[in-house]
């Protein structure tokens, strides 16, 4: 039985080891391929993108989001309306269905950055971080 235990920390290591810094586990949510717009001098917005698949055996919400690069940081969904592309803050948060997987990418749900602080801007280190209602917090750390 310990020896089972060992092989299987070993496996997770290795795991985690060849997926960082692409993946990311909280519990029962599995975040792929974060990235966020590059963010030019000057520029006061940007937006993020990421895979989030809800494994477990009830549905999860994407409730809300942080980051130390933005003073504004919110959901987006984007649909088009009489030819334009139009943004909406989920204020209530993203719906993540049990055993399913959601794409945040451009021209669809986002990561919506706004109020970009200059000084936080130049950081080394960037995060974001998703607040999920079931599963918890996760922060990431941004390439
Ligand atoms: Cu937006």
């Amino acid at each position: 039985m310990k020896n089972i235990f060992v092989y299987f920390c070993f496996f997770l290591f290795c795991f985690i080891q060849n997926s960082w810094p692409d993946n990311f586990i909280i519990n029962n949510i599995y975040i792929n391929k974060p990235w966020i717009k590059f963010i030019l001098s000057g520029q006061k917005v940007t937006s993020g993108y990421l895979e989030i698949i809800n494994n477990s055996k009830s549905d999860d919400v994407l409730l809300s989001i942080e980051s130390n690069f933005a003073k504004n940081n919110q959901i987006h969904s984007m649909n088009i309306q009489n030819d334009f592309m139009k943004m909406k803050h989920l204020k209530s948060g993203l719906l993540i269905k049990k055993k399913t997987k959601i794409f945040l990418k451009p021209g669809g749900f986002h990561l919506m950055f706004s109020d970009i602080n200059e000084e936080l801007k130049n950081k080394k280190y960037l995060y974001i971080r998703l607040n999920f209602k079931k599963n918890g917090s996760i922060e990431i750390p941004s390439k």
